[in-house]
C-alpha cells in the first residue's frame, strides 16, 4: 500500500514550479471542507435548494453555494491565481490586484446537483490554465481550447473522498485519510482500457438522439446476438464525476450528446469547466473524447459558459461512434 500523500508527490513532480503546487495544495485542502460539508448533509443545514437560478437558469442549491464561495475565497488566497471562472457565476471573478499572478482557475464546484439531497455522489470539477498576461482578467482571458490546460481533475464525494489529478503525465487517483486529513495515492497511473462492455447514457432521452447516437446505441443493445456480438451493460448516476470516475476506473464509454430538444443548444455540458478537465484526464489515461466527430480538446471556446456534447472513454467505443458521426 502506498504512502505517498498528494502533498509529497507535488513536491516530487512540481519541484520546479511552486506555484502550481500551491494551488493544487489549495483546492485539495478546500475539497477536505467541501467533503466535510457534503458528509455532514442534513446535520449540517446544507440540503436543499438556495431559491436563486445562476445564468444557464438553473436552480442552485446551497451546496452549489456553499461550494463555490469556498473555492473562491481559497484560490484568492494563493497569491497565484489570477482569476476564476464557475458554472455558479455569470461572469469570471478576477482576483484584485493580481491580475499578473501567472494562472486562471475554471470550476464546476458541485457537480451532480441533482444527486446532493439524495445521498449519491457528488464532486467538484477543476481545470487550470496560464494566465495569458494580456492585462485585466475578463472573461476572455480564459477562453483557450483544452489542449492548453496544465493541470485539471475532480474530487469525488461518494463512499470515498478520492482527487484524480494530471498534470498532463498520466492520471493519478488519491484517497482522502480523513483522520489524518491528506490524501494518499492510492492508484498510481489509472488506464482506461480500449475496449469495455459498459455504457453511461441517459436513456430516456433516446426518442430525441441523432441518428448516430441512436445506431450506436441500439447496437449495443442488440447485445451477443447483434453485430457487436457482445452484451454489454448499462449505468448511469447523473453525476459526471462519479460516471468518469467509474469509467476511469474500469473502462466504459460516457455519453451526453447533442439532441434534438433544443436544435441550438449544443448539448448539456458544459465544454470548459465540466467536458475539457474530464477530456484531459481520460485522454492521459490512454482514452478518447470527442464531441461528435471533434476532439473535445481541440474546439477552440467562444464563450466561458458554452456547451458541447461529451462522448468519452474506451477508446476503441468512443472512436466507433465519432466514425458514426463522420459519416
Ligand atoms: P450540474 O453541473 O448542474 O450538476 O449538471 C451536470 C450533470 C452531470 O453531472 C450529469 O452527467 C448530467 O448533468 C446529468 O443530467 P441528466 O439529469 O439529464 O441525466
Ligand atoms: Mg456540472
Amino acid at each position: 500500500m502506498s504512502t505517498t500523500t498528494l502533498s509529497a508527490y507535488l513536491a516530487q513532480n512540481q519541484a520546479a514550479n511552486p506555484a502550481l503546487t500551491t494551488l493544487l495544495e489549495a483546492i485539495a485542502a478546500v475539497s477536505q471542507d467541501i467533503s466535510a460539508a457534503v458528509h455532514k448533509g442534513a446535520l449540517g443545514g446544507v440540503l436543499g435548494s438556495a431559491e436563486t437560478e445562476n445564468v444557464q437558469g438553473e436552480t442552485q442549491k446551497k451546496l452549489d453555494i456553499i461550494a463555490n464561495d469556498m473555492l473562491l475565497e481559497a484560490l484568492a488566497r494563493t497569491g497565484v491565481v489570477a482569476g476564476m471562472a464557475s458554472e455558479e457565476l455569470d461572469d469570471c471573478s478576477p482576483v484584485p490586484g493580481q491580475a499578473d499572478k501567472p494562472y486562471l482557475v475554471l470550476f464546476d464546484p458541485l457537480d451532480g446537483s441533482s444527486n446532493i439531497d439524495v445521498n449519491v455522489s457528488i464532486g467538484t470539477i477543476f481545470s487550470v490554465l496560464n494566465n495569458p498576461g494580456t492585462g485585466e482578467i475578463t472573461n476572455a482571458s480564459f477562453l483557450q481550447n483544452g489542449r492548453k490546460q496544465v493541470a485539471a481533475g475532480y474530487v469525488v464525494y461518494g463512499p470515498q473522498t478520492s482527487l484524480v489529478l494530471t498534470l498532463g503525465q498520466g492520471v493519478c487517483a488519491f484517497t482522502l485519510d480523513r483522520e489524518a486529513g491528506q490524501y494518499v495515492m492510492t492508484t498510481e497511473s489509472m488506464q482506461v482500457p480500449a475496449d469495455t462492455k459498459e455504457f453511461a447514457i441517459n436513456m430516456s432521452n433516446q426518442r430525441h438522439w441523432y441518428p448516430p447516437v441512436q445506431q450506436y446505441i441500439a447496437e449495443l443493445l442488440a447485445g451477443k446476438t447483434g453485430v457487436r456480438e457482445k452484451d454489454f451493460n448499462m449505468r448511469w448516476i447523473a453525476s459526471m464525476v462519479a460516471d468518469v470516475h467509474r469509467v476511469l476506473t474500469r473502462g466504459g464509454i460516457f455519453m451526453y450528446p447533442k439532441d434534438l430538444r433544443d436544435p441550438n443548444k449544443p448539448g448539456k455540458l458544459r465544454l470548459m469547466y465540466e467536458a475539457n478537465p474530464m477530456s484531459f484526464l481520460i485522454e492521459q489515461a490512454g482514452g478518447q473524447s470527442y464531441d461528435a466527430a471533434t476532439r473535445i480538446m481541440d474546439i477552440e471556446p467562444t464563450d466561458l459558459h458554452q456547451r458541447c456534447a461529451v462522448m468519452l472513454g474506451s477508446a476503441n467505443e468512443v472512436e466507433r461512434v465519432a466514425r458514426y458521426h463522420a459519416g
